[in-house]
This record gives C-alpha cells, sequence and structure tokens, in this order.
C-alpha cells in the first residue's frame, strides 16, 4: 500500500516479498521489490533483492532444462562483415544474438542504455567505489553503494580472495553494490534484455557473483588476451554483456576483439598477469592482426561469450578513466557452481 504522498510503503513490500517466499513465489517477490525499488531507491529493498536473486536460484531453476541442441543452427545475418557486427538496441532479439556469435563471436548493441540512465548508473559506480574504500564506523547507516555481500549458503565461496582480485583489475564486484547493480539490471529489463536471455538459452538464466563487475579503468591499466572459458568451461552456456558507461575507445580504454568465432581455447601461456592470459604470439596467430578496438558511447554494450578472444584495449596515449559493467549471464542448467548465481 502506498502513503498518501504517493511514495512506496518499503516495510509493506518487504513484508510482502517475505509472504511471496514463503509461498515459493520467488519471481513475484523480486518483481514486488523491485517495483518498490524503482519508485523510491531504499538500502533495505536493495540488500534483500540481491539475497532474493541468489537464494532464488536452487527454487526457481529446479524447472529449468537445458535445449537441446544448442544454439540453434542460423545464417549469417552479417555476410562480408569483417569486423565486429552492429545492430540498435531497437533490432536486439535472440537470432541476431545468435547468429552473430556463431558467425562472428562478438555483437556490438547501440545505444543498449540509454544515455540519461546510464549517467545513473555511472554516478552510483563512482560512490560504490569511494564508500567502499571508506572506513565504515559503528553509527554509518547501512550504505546503499557497498555493502559487501554474503552468500547464503557456504556451499558457495564468495570473500576476501575474490575481492581482493577485482580491486586489482580496477574492480568492484556489483553484489558489493546493491544500487549500482539494481540501476543496471532495471535499465536492461526496461529494454527487454533478460526476456531475450531467457528467449537466446531457451531457459532460466543467472549471473555471476564473481563475474559480473563494475569497472572504473584507468589508463594505465594493464591487458592481457583472454578467453573466460578458460576458468568458466568451453561447455557453459554463457552470453556476456560489457557495458561502456563513459565514452571509451579513443581517449579512455576500451576492448580488444578478435572479431572471428572461436570453437575452442586457445593455448595459454602469455604475459603474467592472470593464468589464463595467452601470449601477443599467439594471439597473431589468431587472427589478432585483425583485432578491433570498438569506440563505445555511454550506454552502448557488447555481447560475447566465453571462447571470444579478448583483452582491455588500452595504450599509452589515453588520457580518461574508462566506466563500464562486464556481466556474465549463464542458462541455468550448465551454471558454473562455483561462480555464484544470483536469478535475474
Ligand atoms: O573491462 C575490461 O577491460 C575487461 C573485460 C573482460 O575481460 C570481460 O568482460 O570479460
Ligand atoms: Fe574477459
Amino acid at each position: 500500500m502506498e502513503s498518501s504522498t504517493n511514495r512506496p510503503d518499503i516495510t509493506g513490500a518487504l513484508r510482502q516479498s517475505e509472504a511471496l517466499v514463503a509461498a515459493g513465489s520467488w519471481d513475484d517477490a523480486i518483481r514486488v521489490l523491485t517495483e518498490s525499488n524503482r519508485r523510491e531507491e531504499h538500502p533495505e529493498v536493495e540488500k534483500k533483492l540481491l539475497q532474493l536473486r541468489h537464494q532464488a536460484f536452487a527454487s526457481v531453476t529446479k524447472k529449468s532444462s537445458a535445449v537441446p541442441d544448442w544454439p540453434k543452427s542460423l545464417p549469417d545475418y552479417f555476410p562480408g562483415v569483417t569486423s565486429i557486427p552492429e545492430i540498435p538496441a531497437a533490432e536486439l532479439c535472440a537470432e541476431i544474438v545468435t547468429s552473430a556469435i556463431a558467425h562472428h563471436g562478438s555483437l556490438m548493441v547501440r545505444g543498449m542504455i540509454d544515455k540519461k540512465v546510464a549517467e545513473g548508473i555511472r554516478e552510483a559506480i563512482d560512490h560504490s567505489f569511494n564508500s567502499a574504500a571508506e572506513v565504515p564506523t559503528p553509527r554509518t547507516p547501512m550504505p546503499p553503494w557497498y555493502l559487501p555481500f554474503r552468500t547464503h549458503s557456504d556451499k558457495y565461496s564468495f570473500g576476501g580472495p575474490e575481492r581482493s582480485y577485482a580491486r586489482q583489475g580496477g574492480g568492484l564486484h556489483g553484489v558489493d553494490a546493491p544500487r549500482a547493480l539494481f540501476r543496471h539490471l532495471d535499465a536492461l529489463s526496461a529494454v527487454g534484455f533478460d526476456r531475450m536471455l531467457e528467449d537466446y538459452f531457451g531457459e532460466r538464466v543467472a549471473i555471476s557473483a564473481k563475474k559480473t563487475t563494475l569497472r572504473r579503468t584507468e589508463p594505465g591499466a594493464l591487458a592481457g588476451w583472454h578467453q573466460d572459458g578458460a576458468f568458466l568451461g568451453t561447455e557453459t552456456r554463457s552470453l556476456n554483456i560489457w557495458t561502456a558507461l563513459s565514452p571509451c575507445g579513443e581517449d579512455a580504454a576500451s576492448l580488444d576483439i578478435i572479431p572471428r568465432r572461436f570453437n575452442d581455447l586457445v593455448e595459454m601461456g602469455g604475459p603474467e598477469i592472470f593464468d589464463w592470459a595467452v601470449s601477443n604470439e599467439t594471439a597473431e596467430r589468431y587472427g589478432g592482426e585483425s583485432a578491433v578496438r570498438p569506440v563505445f558511447e555511454t550506454g552502448d554494450a557488447l555481447l560475447f561469450d566465453q571462447l571470444t578472444l579478448h583483452r582491455t584495449g588500452v595504450d599509452s596515449s589515453m588520457t580518461k578513466t574508462r566506466y563500464a559493467i562486464e556481466m556474465w549471464c549463464f542458462a541455468a542448467s550448465t551454471y558454473p557452481h562455483e561462480q555464484v548465481p544470483l536469478c535475474i
């Protein structure tokens, strides 16, 4: 029930969500809290939403089973394109994503998130990084910007080692930044990205707590070629959505992408940035000379999967900080357990 000032009744929404959970209606519980937070952002609601998304996985995905013969075999809708295929957000659909990934390895979606909305996400990223750097006192109220996420059971591991690894790479986990992640998921849902994902995988979808990362990347960032499949597995059904939240590719870091389909992992053993890095020589052998460094406007998004060979696209002439969110999405039936699931 809303009060006379038309503000949502936060306590009522939280109570209603608990009743829905008790009745096994996880999706409805998530919907009630999402609607409340859309009207008025509130840290209790954002915290609860993350817990529900995580806890819902076991129940929601019980009904999810892998589609046989995935991905669907489709013609190349971008014949003759040797760079990254591109579409405007209005044309986004599972068929186009399937075709682009199968024949070109990635797809650029221009204007995936409205610029103004994207600016609100970028502000949230800044607040989150700043708040993560502050030491809380016992009197600090529950912060919307940075709140370390806890898994609901010790069958999932998420904590210090994950956080320091993300930090080294100029990243902060989305699950530790409840408001930033809420805004991002809500912006994507407004353009139907969640429904497109269900269509694309043919089943329920979960994102990864470990691999959903807010990025504030400085021009001096380290870069190493890699395929995320080196640790996500080659059989996992995945799709990464990498969204630019500031202009990048000219004076701020972008991504370097080899615009072709890979069906397997290439040999690893490259710069010692991380264990799964691929050397420049190996990348050259797999088409490195045709690598593309796309120029992104705020709100543009690149979709690719765990076999796409890529790296942070950075060089010493760059001067600006780049804001982005990397969010890996998975078909629930092939979810890599150690990635710590959250339903969307
Ligand atoms: O943001 C970056 O520079 C790296 C992103 C990346 O490697 C990924 O999204 O898989
Ligand atoms: Fe990556």
